[in-house]
């Protein structure tokens, strides 16, 4: 079986689903602290309230299901993480603990861990951000991610637990609502324009950041997560790339087929977290050990979306 931590968050609803395709979905156990919002996105799987930091009840689902893999997805993202910095330390850090010592404690093959280009911070190299560099993350969930790097590590060095991590970008996806990033400005506004609206940008035109369409998110994790042991040469986290726009060049290729759609921006205090994070990212290392080949640039991503998002919602 594979237990799903997170499963109702915006990498965690797309995730089971396509563990429910991979597995036999009754094998994919979805957990998270509240139920999911619309009912229908994890049926076709078994559902358990999980707090992640309550590690009795953490120890009692693993050992009622016996998972060969965990995949730990609950956490603060970045904006969120600035408005409640203990509360998000404890989550994030304290979460990934009680899953580390649970998989080690029931002999879990594998665990997976989200980490993100948000562990870089503003004196790091901006451009083809590299693998090893400086890391001074200015942002209390990037602070959590580099230290839940340093943890994998630590645990598959002491423990031999064979934990693996990509350093996401900003992903977008068309079939849940992120909450709390700083990159979601690039999922609300394809909202914005199926619904015939203007979108109010909340960073400056010209914010380049890196960015992956959820398809080679959940590819890449899965690759990652089947590639043979051996293959895996970073045990702290891969850096993972597709591509990277800006507010601009996303709001031109929506015109493209929305020609009336109009942006407006008006940073606010995500701005600086987006400054903090690099431009662009050199993921070579993820291409050398395990094959990494990212398949959507920005063209094919807004055409997919506009498609998807215009569909009439399944009842
Ligand atoms: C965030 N979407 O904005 C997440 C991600 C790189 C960004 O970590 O916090």
């Amino acid at each position: 079986t594979v237990l799903v931590i997170g499963a109702c968050g915006q990498l965690g609803l797309e995730l089971t689903a396509a563990l429910r395709q991979r597995y036999a979905p009754q094998q994919v156990i979805a957990a998270d602290v509240r139920p999911p919002k619309q009912a229908g996105l994890l049926e076709g799987g078994p559902f358990e309230l999980l707090d992640v930091l309550d590690l009795p009840r953490l120890e009692q689902l693993v050992q009622q299901y016996r998972p060969q893999q965990v995949y730990h997805l609950a956490a603060l993202l970045s904006a969120t993480a600035e408005k409640d910095p203990m509360f998000a330390w404890k989550l994030n850090m304290d979460g990934l603990l009680n899953v580390l010592n649970t998989a080690v404690k029931y002999q879990v093959a594998q665990v997976y861990w989200p980490s993100s280009i948000a562990v870089f911070g503003p004196d790091t190299p901006r451009e083809n951000t590299p693998q090893l560099t400086v890391m001074n993350p200015n942002t209390v969930y990037g602070i959590s991610k580099l230290a839940g790097e340093q943890w994998c590590e630590w645990y598959h060095r002491k423990h031999g637990l064979d934990v693996r991590s990509l350093r996401y970008p900003g992903l977008i996806g068309y079939k849940s609502l992120p909450g709390g990033g700083t990159t979601d400005y690039a999922v609300d506004i394809y909202h914005k324009a199926v619904a015939g609206q203007d979108y109010q940008c909340f960073l400056e035109e010209d914010t380049y950041l890196p960015m992956m369409y959820m398809p080679d998110a959940l590819k890449a994790t899965l690759d990652l997560m089947h590639a043979p042991a051996d293959s895996i040469k970073v045990r702290t986290s891969y850096n993972l790339g597709a591509m990277s726009f800006s507010p601009k060049e996303i709001a031109a290729s929506i015109r493209q087929e929305v020609p009336d759609f109009h942006i407006t921006y008006a940073p606010d205090q995500r701005q600086a977290i987006a400054d903090s994070w690099p431009a662009s990212i050199d993921d070579s290392a993820a291409r050398q050990d395990w094959g990494w080949q990212p398949e959507y640039d920005l063209a094919k991503m807004t055409h997919d979306m506009l498609a998807h998002l215009r569909e009439p919602v399944t009842a």
